[in-house]
């Protein structure tokens, strides 16, 4: 498995992300562009950005699904579309590197798909992932994340304001003042809007603050996002495994939770016994 060099490893540990040039092959990234539009009329999840809910991040979004290509799109649950959703779960090198920052005892915790179209109207937004609850949480310096995030370009991003990921720097180990008059914007001193081409993807903790900067360009900017936990912490997704367990791998299967026997209580507790052989090995 491939390793992170020296000069990633000090870039992850001293920022909190990585930029990796061309995961995606250019027909992947043609294949996983035109899929976004395919399942855009296949029913799925998206989340309600109905503000009643009890989910902040989504009345940030300040959108409702759109039938329409090249609208906006917040698609979750991907796997069920097809063998290469999953098989980008443990595409390598991508899933190599993500084991060589998180350890080998991890699983597979979301999958999305979203679309931003151009708009005078949305702001951008940033935030920690985990919500206010791993916000409060500080990993020390160098210490492997509870989780992790792989966001993968399906289009050019290569100027400021197109619906750049935009990252703050360092705060996934130095915590941002905010709330009360503070609301931190993808705007606010210190971000730094990220450029990419696709096919390329980031790599950063659910510690990180990020978010999407506007898209003021002429293009909808497309990505994929593959989440990692820690074993422990367990999928935030739906169930996907009943659906596409038979299309696994050993050590897919693994990472949508399948331990290798039926989950009881207290499962969580200590990972199988064959956890290393089972994620070191791809073809299992
Ligand atoms: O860039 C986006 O559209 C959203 C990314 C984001 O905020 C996230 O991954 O949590």
């Amino acid at each position: 498995m491939q390793t992170l060099t020296d000069a990633q490893r000090e870039l992850w540990n001293s920022d909190g992300y990585l930029h990796l040039e061309g995961a995606l092959s250019p027909e992947q990234v043609r294949f996983f562009s035109d899929e976004m539009d395919r399942i855009r009329g296949i029913p799925g999840y998206e989340p309600d950005p109905n503000p009643e809910l009890p989910m902040g991040h989504y009345s940030w979004q300040d959108h409702a699904p759109d039938p329409t290509v090249g609208g906006f799109m917040d698609r979750r649950e991907l796997l069920t579309y097809g063998q290469e959703f999953i098989d980008l779960v443990d595409a390598s090198p991508i899933f190599d590197l993500i084991v060589d920052i998180m350890g080998t005892n991890i699983m597979l915790s979301m999958t999305q798909a979203i679309e931003r179209p151009p708009s005078e109207k949305f702001p951008g937004y940033t935030h920690t992932d985990g919500g206010e609850s791993l916000r409060m949480i500080r990993p020390v310096p160098n210490s492997p994340p509870i989780a992790l995030k792989a966001m993968y370009l399906l289009t050019d991003v290569t100027e400021e304001d197109t619906g750049n990921l935009t990252v703050f720097p360092g705060s996934h180990t130095r915590q941002i003042p905010f709330g009360g008059e503070r609301t931190m914007t993808p705007y606010s001193p210190g971000a730094a809007q990220l450029m990419g081409k696709a096919g390329d993807v980031y790599l950063f903790p659910h510690s990180l603050w990020h978010g999407p900067a506007k898209n003021l360009g002429q293009q909808s900017r497309k990505v994929l996002l593959y989440n990692y936990c820690q074993l422990w912490v367990r999928t935030y997704d739906g169930d996907a495994l009943p659906h596409v367990g038979q299309k696994c791998t050993a050590r897919q299967r693994r990472l949508l939770g399948d331990l290798g026997y039926d989950f009881r209580p207290g499962s969580y507790f200590y990972v199988p016994r064959d956890q290393d052989d089972v994620i070191l090995n791809a073809a299992g």
